[in-house]
């Protein structure tokens, strides 16, 4: 191996992990990518993926053929550990939204064995502030026979966008939080063999916030152009127009209205700092519920217009938690088609063009069935297929255009 190239462990092969695993290994490192999923392990030792994300096939596929990445249900002695599990809420007494660190706490412990002398451990996963001190305490428990400065231990937050994974792993800038200036400098050493952008050392607890934080205000922003909707819907005014307008202005970048805030991530993390902090964090706290609220809105929305058909027919045109990928996780377009099935709403035909066969909780129909039998069309995900459809056809239908991809009120 050549001098600067690693032994590197990676826990947790999902939208975060499995890219940076592959991209360190195409680089030349030596990757052993861990799962607690055995058939996500056997997936990628055949050289394919799990998840849909452009051109990660192909570089998990080179990564395997190169030798240099295969995957494990159980972690070996490396150099580096990257931790990149999820880090979910969970429902407690006090809170319903609080932080669940179940996943980075049992990483942690699933490497404690494994550790030598002088290794680094990073970790990935978007955490409440106090995370990455958490581990070094998790270490020091399950290995009281390594001396704390010992271990190298840095978070060094992920940033990447679902659906352009692969380009912003390589161009965005990093932010590294070392629990001590070593670990950050360690952990930046590594991060420069496949990373472009610059990289920003700084504290383990600043480099926490500053993820939240970097979530919280997309989210804040859009909760500011979901609640301009309703107002605008309040005093018959087009908000696609609106804002449009309103961004004619140097200083004024009013994001998009949409049928609520999805993902893993944006609809996630603003807790974390709710959580921490709850006398303190009003807007955030508020921008989550204006986004939230956003569901039943449309939903009411829907069923008002509903009302004036006998068993209307309603298109619903996208279930993904936004444009152009397959997730589902945290979909208010999939919450919103839940809530019409189970409210026995009209008769539905969900079109999602990202979804394969095995989705099977609805019936999906092609688009251009929906576009024919629809009396009602609800547009919920603004993918590309839907922009393209023929507006004449539109004049026939009840439009609720949730995304502004027809400029329709
Ligand atoms: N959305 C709107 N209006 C907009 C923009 C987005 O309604 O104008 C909605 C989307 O439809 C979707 C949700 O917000 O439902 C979130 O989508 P997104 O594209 O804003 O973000 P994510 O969740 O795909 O990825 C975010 C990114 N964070 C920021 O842009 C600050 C990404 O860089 C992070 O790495 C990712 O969260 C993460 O993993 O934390």
């Amino acid at each position: 191996m050549a001098k600067c190239m690693q032994k590197i462990v990676v826990m947790g092969l999902g939208y975060i992990g499995l890219p940076t695993a592959s991209m360190l290994a195409t680089k030349g490192h030596q990757v052993l990518g861990v799962d607690v999923n055995h058939d996500v392990v056997t997936t990628i030792n055949s050289g394919n993926i799990h998840i849909v994300e452009p051109d990660l096939d192909i570089l998990v596929k080179s990564a395997v053929n190169s030798g240099k990445f295969k995957a494990s249900i159980t972690p070996e002695e490396a150099d580096t550990f990257i931790i990149a599990v999820p880090t979910p809420f969970k429902i407690t007494a006090t809170n319903p939204k609080a932080p669940d660190l179940t996943y980075v706490e049992a990483a942690s412990a699933a490497v404690a064995p494994f550790l030598r002398e002088g290794n680094l451990i990073i970790l990935e996963s978007t955490s409440p502030v106090g995370t990455t001190d958490r581990i070094a305490e998790i270490i020091a428990e399950l290995r009281p026979d390594l001396r704390q400065q010992q271990i190298y231990i840095a978070h060094c937050p992920e940033r990447v966008l679902p659906g352009h994974i692969i380009r912003e792993l390589v161009d965005n800038d990093r932010i590294i939080g070392g629990i001590n200036k070593p670990s950050a400098e360690k952990a930046r050493d590594l991060y420069k063999s496949f990373c472009n952008g610059n990289i920003y050392l700084t504290t383990s607890k600043t480099a926490e916030l500053a993820k939240l934080v970097e979530n919280s205000y997309r989210d804040v922003n859009i909760a500011f152009a979901n609640e301009l909707s309703i107002i605008c819907e309040k005093l018959d005014i087009n908000v696609w127009e609106l804002i449009e307008l309103a961004n004619k202005h140097p200083r004024v970048n009013i994001l998009q209205p949409g049928p609520g805030v999805g993902g893993h991530c944006i609809a996630v993390d603003p807790w974390f700092v709710v959580a921490a902090v709850p006398e303190e964090a009003k807007l955030i706290r508020t921008a989550r519920e204006v986004n939230d609220s956003k569901p039943h809105w449309v939903l009411d929305k829907i069923k008002a217009k509903a009302a004036r058909f006998k068993n209307p027919v309603i298109g619903c045109l996208g279930l993904a938690f936004k444009a152009n990928i397959d997730d589902l996780r945290e979909s208010p377009a999939l919450e919103i088609t839940r809530a019409l099935a189970a409210l026995g709403v009209g008769t539905l035909m969900p079109c999602e063009p990202n979804l394969n066969s095995e989705f099977s909780e609805f019936p999906c129909f092609p688009l251009a069935d929906v576009l024919r039998k629809a009396d009602i069309l609800v547009v919920l995900v603004d993918h590309e297929e839907f922009r393209s459809v023929d507006p004449s056809i539109l004049k026939e239908k009840v439009v609720i255009d949730t995304r502004g991809i027809w400029k329709i009120m």
